[in-house]
């Protein structure tokens, strides 16, 4: 538990300490926009269409006062550009707060960058970006208006958070991914991505958080995956992913979420993730599974007994009676197992130490 909360910690640092940046610079009148900046901003916004509000000067000339933007109180220099769009789904027209346009290549005057949040307008994207290489955050979350990803991306090799969820993209960011050392949170949902990547991210021993689900990578889950020993949540539903789950999996030990949901997996559910011992959610449904749960996360050994909570096994080819020590799972408030062929009556399910932590539904008995 230990461990886990201290992965949790880095991760809420990162967001934490860049954000408390932030409003220092913002609310301190002594730093001032170094004019060279101020000058870059301004190309920068007259290549923006739809601006609607943000990068609005404040009072006077001082681009540090601006919304949206953010000066480091040590250096002076513009550090933190935060455009996203506050009202994504604006009623009745979501167009209007959308920035549009390009991203002029004025942005790498910026040269100490290091936040870029650009997340749910409509911009196209180019080369520039992958020059601004003291970028450390970098959201462009439902934001890219055409969909290609710069090819020198993997030089910015400083990020520690890269989301570049919901744009439609497919493309050559794969062969560069190993590149980011750094890299706490990869967030590439929700897009066409069709080769494996998982591989080029074996290296990355600071990944604390990956969301690949919703894309056709195909492949399998390599054993090195098992190297990721900060990783506490891993998302891969719904990425035609196939093979049986190497046990190598059992290895990720601060692992709290582990979706694994609409595969192709097949194969028993390897005994070594009975060492999960932070594991809370375990979604391994509509997959093709097989063998006996007694042999498997059921079995009455290892630490997954005490931490999980919600455990699906919808929809698999899992069999045999369905062991007694199912009561066992102390906290366990959802468990779904239906469409399987399990046999055997009724599970007693123990009570928890208090109401809350009880089973709360159960649903799949038949
Ligand atoms: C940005 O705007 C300038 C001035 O209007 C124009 O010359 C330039 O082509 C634009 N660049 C991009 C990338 O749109
Ligand atoms: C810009 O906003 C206006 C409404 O203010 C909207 O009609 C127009 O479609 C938007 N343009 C783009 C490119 O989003
Ligand atoms: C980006 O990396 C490539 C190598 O992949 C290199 O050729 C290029 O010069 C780099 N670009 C910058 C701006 O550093
Ligand atoms: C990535 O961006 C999406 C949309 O803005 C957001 O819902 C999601 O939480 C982000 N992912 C991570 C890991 O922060
Ligand atoms: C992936 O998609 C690209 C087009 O975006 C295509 O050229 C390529 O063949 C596809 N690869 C696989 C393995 O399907
Ligand atoms: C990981 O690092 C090792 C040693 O530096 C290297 O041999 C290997 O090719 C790397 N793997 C990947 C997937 O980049
Ligand atoms: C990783 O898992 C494999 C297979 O379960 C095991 O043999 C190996 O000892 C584990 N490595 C570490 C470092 O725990
Ligand atoms: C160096 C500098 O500009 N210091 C100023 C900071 O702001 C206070 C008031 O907000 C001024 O009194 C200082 O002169």
């Amino acid at each position: 538990m230990g461990a886990t909360s201290s992965a949790l910690v880095m991760l809420f640092a990162l967001f934490f300490i860049e954000r408390l940046e932030f409003i220092c610079s913002r609310t301190n009148s002594n730093v001032s926009c170094i004019a060279s900046e101020r000058e870059a901003l301004m190309k920068f916004k007259g290549n923006l269409t739809n601006e609607s509000n943000r990068l609005s000067s404040g009072v006077g000339k001082d681009c540090c006062t601006w919304k949206g933007v953010g000066c480091s109180k040590k250096i002076g220099h513009v550090v933190k550009l935060d455009l996203h769009n506050p009202i994504p789904d604006a009623y009745p027209n979501p167009e209007v707060n959308k920035l549009g346009g390009q991203i002029s290549p004025s942005l790498l005057d910026l040269n100490h960058l290091h936040y870029l949040d650009l997340s749910m307008n409509d911009i196209q994207i180019s080369n520039s970006l992958g020059s601004l290489k003291s970028l450390r955050y970098l959201d462009l979350s439902w934001s890219i208006f055409e969909a290609t990803i710069p090819h020198n991306l993997g030089n910015l090799s400083r990020l520690q958070y890269l989301n570049l969820s919901n744009n439609d993209l497919s493309g050559p960011i794969l062969d560069t991914l190993g590149r980011f050392t750094s890299l706490t949170v990869l967030d590439l949902s929700q897009n066409s991505f069709n080769d494996s990547m998982l591989y080029s991210l074996c290296n990355l021993s600071s990944l604390v958080h990956i969301d690949l689900s919703v894309n056709s990578h195909g492949g399998a889950i390599p054993h090195c995956l098992g190297n990721l020993a900060s990783l506490s949540i891993l998302r891969l539903s719904d990425t035609d992913l196939q093979s049986p789950i190497p046990s190598e999996m059992g290895n990720l030990t601060q692992l709290t979420m582990l979706d694994l949901s609409g595969n192709g997996f097949e194969g028993e559910i390897p005994n070594s993730m009975r060492n999960l011992c932070n594991l809370r959610v375990l979604d391994l449904s509509n997959n093709k599974f097989t063998g006996k749960l007694s042999t498997s996360v059921g079995s009455p050994f290892g630490c997954i007994h005490n931490s999980l909570e919600d455990l699906s096994l919808f929809s698999n080819k899992l069999s045999g009676r369905l062991p007694n020590h199912l009561g066992e799972f102390k906290n366990l408030e959802r468990l779904i197992i239906g469409m399987n062929s399990f046999y055997g009556s009724y599970i007693q399910l123990e009570k928890g130490p208090s109401e809350e932590a009880t089973l709360r539904s159960c649903y799949g008995f038949s």
